[in-house]
C-alpha cells in the first residue's frame, strides 16, 4: 500500500513509474469523466501529491459481483487503486485480516482519516425487523454503514444494489432492503448502477474525487454524468438498424445474424443510462448487445421488479404488478415511462417517443 507520509508522486517514482506514465493515466481518467484534455495535466500533479487516502469498503446485502468486477478493471487496475493511489483499510473480500483485528482497521481509519475518507458501498441494507438479516461482527449493516459514514468525505454506493436497492429491495423484499443514499444524512452519495457496474465507471470516479477532491456532476439519480449521461441507445452501434426499422424477431434470426436492432426483442438499451456502448467490458472487448443480447436495463432503479427481459418496451409495464404487458395497459405505462424519461431533460429522451408511438399504433 502507498506508504504513510510520502505522496503519490513519490511512491510511483519509487516502482518506477515515471511522470509520463502518471500523464498518460490521468488522460485517461480527463477522458472518461469528459473533462478537457488540458485536465489531465492537473488530474496528474495533483495525484502526484495525493498522501495516503483511505478507502473503506462495506458490503451489505449483495453477491460480490461489485468486487469480482472491479478487480477487473483494466485503466485504472485494482492494483493500481490499491498499492499505489490509497490505503484500502477494509474490505472483507479483499482484506487480509479478519475477526477484532479487521474492525480496528477500519476504527482507526475513521480515527486517523476523519473528514478526509471514502467510503465506497456495495450491496443493500436490511431495515426490516431491526435490520438483522445481516450482520457484520455482530452489528447490523445500517449501524455500521450509519458510524462509518459520519466522518467520511464522501459515500460511493457501487452496484445497483446500494444505488437503488438492486436484486435484495425485489418484490416483495423481505429483508425490507433499502439503497444507501436515504439511509446517511449530510453526506454527499456517488452512485455508481449497474448490477454489476463498469470496474471503470468506479475506479476513475473514485480517482476523480481523490486527485481533484470534489464530487463530479452528477444526474438526478446522484450517478457521474460522465458515466450515465447517455443512454446504451444513444451511443449503441446497431443504432443506424433502429433508424433504418431493420430489427430482430428472435435471436436466432437473419435479422440477429446480421446485427440488426435487438429493440423487438426486449432489449432496454433506449431507457438505460450507462457507459457498456462505449467503455464496454473486459478492456474494451465488447458489451452484451454486442454479443447479441438485448440490454436488460440494470442500471436503473426497480429492474428486476419490471420484469420481461425479453419483452419489447413497446410493451410496456403494469403500474400494479411492474411487468411488462401488453395492449392499452401498455400504451398508457409506456407514456409515464416516456414522460419520466422527459422529466430528465436529456436528449435521448427523443428516442423512447417512437416507442410510445409503437405502442400507440399496436393499440389502435
Ligand atoms: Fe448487487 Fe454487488 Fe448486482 Fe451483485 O456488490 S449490483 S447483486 S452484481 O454484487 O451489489
Amino acid at each position: 500500500m502507498t506508504e504513510t507520509g510520502t505522496t503519490l508522486g513519490e511512491a510511483l517514482a519509487r516502482r518506477g513509474v515515471s511522470r509520463r506514465a502518471l500523464l498518460q493515466y490521468a488522460s485517461v481518467v480527463a477522458a472518461q469523466m469528459m473533462l478537457p484534455a488540458s485536465a489531465a495535466t492537473t488530474i496528474a500533479a495533483e495525484l502526484a501529491k495525493v498522501r495516503r487516502q483511505s478507502v473503506i469498503w462495506l458490503s451489505f446485502q449483495e453477491c460480490t459481483g461489485c468486487t469480482e468486477s472491479i478487480t477487473r478493471s483494466f485503466s485504472p487496475t485494482l492494483e493500481d487503486l490499491i498499492f499505489n493511489f490509497i490505503s484500502l483499510d477494509y474490505h472483507h473480500t479483499l482484506q487480509a485480516v479478519s475477526g477484532d483485528a479487521a474492525e480496528k482497521a477500519r476504527e482507526t481509519a475513521m480515527e486517523e482519516n476523519k473528514g478526509k475518507y471514502i467510503v465506497v458501498c456495495d450491496g443493500s441494507v436490511p431495515t426490516l425487523d431491526g435490520g438483522v438479516y445481516s450482520t457484520i461482527a455482530g452489528r447490523t449493516n445500517l449501524d455500521l454503514l450509519q458510524e462509518t459514514a459520519k466522518d467520511a468525505f464522501a459515500i460511493v454506493s457501487v452496484g445497483t444494489c446500494a444505488a437503488f436497492g438492486g436484486l435484495p429491495h425485489a418484490k416483495p423484499n423481505p429483508t425490507g432492503a433499502e439503497a444507501v443514499a436515504p439511509l446517511v444524512k449530510g453526506k454527499p452519495v456517488i452512485n455508481i448502477s449497474g448490477c454489476p457496474p463498469i470496474p471503470e465507471a468506479m475506479t476513475g470516479t473514485i480517482a476523480y474525487v481523490l486527485s481533484l477532491g470534489k464530487i463530479p456532476d452528477l444526474d438526478h439519480l446522484g450517478r457521474p454524468m460522465a458515466f450515465f449521461g447517455e443512454t446504451i441507445h444513444d451511443r449503441c452501434y446497431r443504432r443506424p438498424f433502429y433508424e433504418k426499422g431493420y430489427f430482430a424477431k428472435s435471436f436466432d434470426d437473419e435479422g440477429a445474424r446480421k446485427g440488426w436492432c435487438l429493440y423487438e426483442v426486449g432489449c432496454k438499451g433506449p431507457v438505460a443510462y450507462n457507459a457498456c456502448a462505449t467503455v464496454k467490458w473486459n478492456g474494451s472487448t465488447s458489451f452484451p448487445i454486442q454479443s447479441g443480447h438485448g440490454c436488460i436495463g440494470c442500471s436503473e432503479p426497480d429492474f428486476w421488479d419490471r420484469g420481461g427481459f425479453y419483452r419489447p418496451l413497446s410493451a410496456g409495464t403494469s403500474s400494479k404488478t411492474g411487468m411488462y404487458v401488453g395492449g392499452a395497459a401498455a400504451a398508457g405505462a409506456l407514456a409515464g415511462l416516456v414522460a419520466a424519461t422527459v422529466a430528465r431533460k436529456r436528449k435521448s429522451v427523443a428516442m423512447a417517443q417512437p416507442a410510445a408511438q409503437e405502442a400507440e399504433s399496436k393499440e389502435g
